[in-house]
């Protein structure tokens, strides 16, 4: 009996200090990997053209600079040769759950066309894809809700693209703009009102005040004058 509990923790520490295969998706307790690929060659593409590397960041921290966003990776384009090896190091620099996830790969190499990395926290791994030699741009996202929609979204371009995808941040415009309408009611009303005539009457105070304090200021000295 005492054997076969200490197989079973055996078992038990062995599996969760390793990372699982399961077809296409390598998992570990920091994160997933999904349709990897180092050497596989889609049918259009005789041989590797280059061999690219790319840090992507993903955060908080790297939305700062787009006003109105919450979430974003660190670049919002990258542009590779027709059939170049990509070698991703995916950084994860937030302590929540963020995914880097390419869509538009030919499914007959990546089960419904798509490459996916997972981190469910703060920390990095590294996965591996073979772009076809199709001219064309690739959706990046984090499919997490709202991510996207709040900035982690980026556009991944073979030999130039096809276009640009909408509402990447700092690099093209939104399908639809959002906006936000003032409920004007009375009290919006009074307020605007109020503010208008204190902006109006404070700088005329200031001035009035000054000139008072001014001729205060003369009248002492000129006292002092004419005492001494
Ligand atoms: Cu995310």
């Amino acid at each position: 009996m005492r054997a076969l509990l200490l197989s079973l923790i055996l078992l038990g520490n062995l599996q969760s200090g390793l990372a699982m295969d399961h077809g296409g998706m390598i998992m570990d307790e920091k994160g997933m990997i999904m349709n990897a690929n180092t050497d596989r060659l889609p049918r259009d593409c005789p041989k590797i053209s280059e061999n690219v590397d790319i840090t992507i960041h993903a955060g908080q921290k790297h939305a700062l600079k787009f006003v109105g966003k919450m979430f974003a990776f660190d670049q919002q384009e990258w542009d590779v040769k027709p059939c170049a090896k990509i070698n991703i190091t995916f950084i994860n620099d937030d302590q929540i759950r963020h995914q880097l996830m390419i869509h538009g790969l030919p499914g007959y190499l990546y089960p419904e066309g798509m490459f996916h990395l997972e981190l469910y926290g703060e920390g990095q791994l590294q996965a591996s894809l073979i772009m076809p030699s199709q001219k064309k741009t690739y959706l990046v996202h984090c499919e997490l809700p709202q991510h996207m929609e709040k900035g982690m979204k980026a556009q991944l371009k073979v030999d130039g693209g096809d276009g640009d995808l909408p509402s990447i941040p700092g690099l093209t415009k939104p399908v639809k703009a959002d906006v936000y309408p003032v409920n004007w009611t009375q009290l919006t009303w009074s307020v605007l009102f109020l503010s208008a005539l204190l902006g109006i009457a404070i700088p005329f105070l200031i001035i009035i005040n000054a000139t008072g304090i001014n001729n205060l200021y003369n009248k002492m000295l000129s006292k002092v004058r004419l005492k001494q």
